[in-house]
């Protein structure tokens, strides 16, 4: 792949295609000990998400419940004023989160007073002692470096799948452009938060060329999240069947194994799995989960049932 960003030397595609296609126990046995190496074992950080600005989008994203493509029941909004979100970050915080994401269903941010408020936001947020996350579509490198002056820590923004399948999921921007904006970030200091979907009708190949792009990141991402879909009425994705827990468990041992130090993120989907899939994501190397009762637009685990299951494995954040 052209791209400054990509270090195509640190991995082979076959390196992580032997990886990925390892028997099951023997693959999570490595990444346990991957894990335990670099990371606090039992130790699962939780998040929490806020759709600032929903629905309307212009981009086509099949999986996308915001986009303006498809019709969907979610409510368009305005850009959430300060207090609103000032609000929702005490209540994270007060549930247990220690980083909080704001989502804005944007194409890309322009220079304007809406991105302005964003960067107040930023700001309050941070002001809270909580890490502030990001995901607002495109970014230009000055608008990366606005964002860290405000003190942002992280940037959300996904590769989703492999570069040979993206095209089948989205025709109204490319990888490049996508690679693009995760250098912006990276220039501008601030972390990178990167991941995928399981779900869209890729095949297992896609997702390790996915998977070979995000580990020869350089520097890897600090964060990645592994979302299932969650399919949404109206969206072309709507019927696509669930993602087995197994595949779920294979792409985050894998991730794991590659990206030793990030934070692999159990995303989008987890309602869909019993306590015990959940466990066993944690033991294959997940240590974050999303807290609340919505993600963007669509139902997450209620908050209680999460305490519960962290109190029965024992784990802390
Ligand atoms: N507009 C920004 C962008 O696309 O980067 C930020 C918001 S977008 C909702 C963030 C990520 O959420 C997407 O990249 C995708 O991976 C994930 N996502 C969106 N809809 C989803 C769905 N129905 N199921 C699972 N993940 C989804
Ligand atoms: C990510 O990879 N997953 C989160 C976060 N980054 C922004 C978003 C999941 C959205 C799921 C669909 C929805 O609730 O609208
Ligand atoms: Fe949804 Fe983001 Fe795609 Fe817009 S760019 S349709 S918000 S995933």
């Amino acid at each position: 792949m052209n791209n400054a960003v990509v270090n195509e030397k640190l991995y082979t595609i076959e390196d992580v295609s032997n990886l990925y296609n390892t028997p099951l126990f023997e693959l999570i046995y490595k990444s346990m000990g991957v894990h335990s190496k670099f990371n606090t074992v039992g130790e699962v950080q939780k998040c929490t998400l806020l759709s600032i600005k929903t629905g309307n989008c212009s981009e086509n994203c099949s999986y996308c419940p915001q986009s303006a493509h498809y019709e969907t029941k979610v409510e368009n909004t305005d850009l959430l004023e300060l207090n609103e979100v000032i609000d929702a970050a005490k209540n994270a915080k007060s549930n247990g989160s220690t980083r909080f994401c704001m989502g804005a269903a944007w194409r890309q941010v322009n220079d304007n007073n809406d991105f302005n408020r964003v960067l107040d936001m930023v700001k309050a947020v941070g002001s809270l002692d909580m890490e502030v996350c990001c995901t607002l579509g495109m970014l230009s490198e000055n608008q990366a470096h606005k964002l860290k002056e405000a003190g942002l820590t992280a940037y959300n923004h996904n590769l989703d799948t492999s570069e040979s399948f993206y095209e089948s999921i989205i025709t109204t921007r490319t990888y490049k452009d996508r690679l693009d904006t995760i250098n912006n970030v990276r220039k501008a200091g601030i972390t990178v938060c990167c991941g995928g979907i399981l779900g869209l009708g890729e095949s297992h190949t896609d997702r390790i060329e996915l998977l070979h792009t995000l580990a020869n990141l350089d520097p890897q991402p600090e964060s990645v999240p592994i979302n299932a879909l969650v399919p949404v009425e109206g969206t072309p994705l709507a019927n696509n069947s669930k993602v087995n827990i197994f595949d779920m468990l294979r792409m985050i041992a894998t991730a794991r194994i590659l990206m030793p130090k990030a934070k692999v993120r159990l995303s989008a989907g987890r309602s869909f799995m019993s306590p015990a899939e959940q466990a066993l994501c944690f033991l294959a190397g997940a240590n974050s989960i999303f807290l609340g009762d919505k993600l963007l637009t669509t139902p997450n685990v209620e908050t209680d049932l999460d305490h519960e299951l962290f109190a029965v494995l024992g784990l802390t954040s």
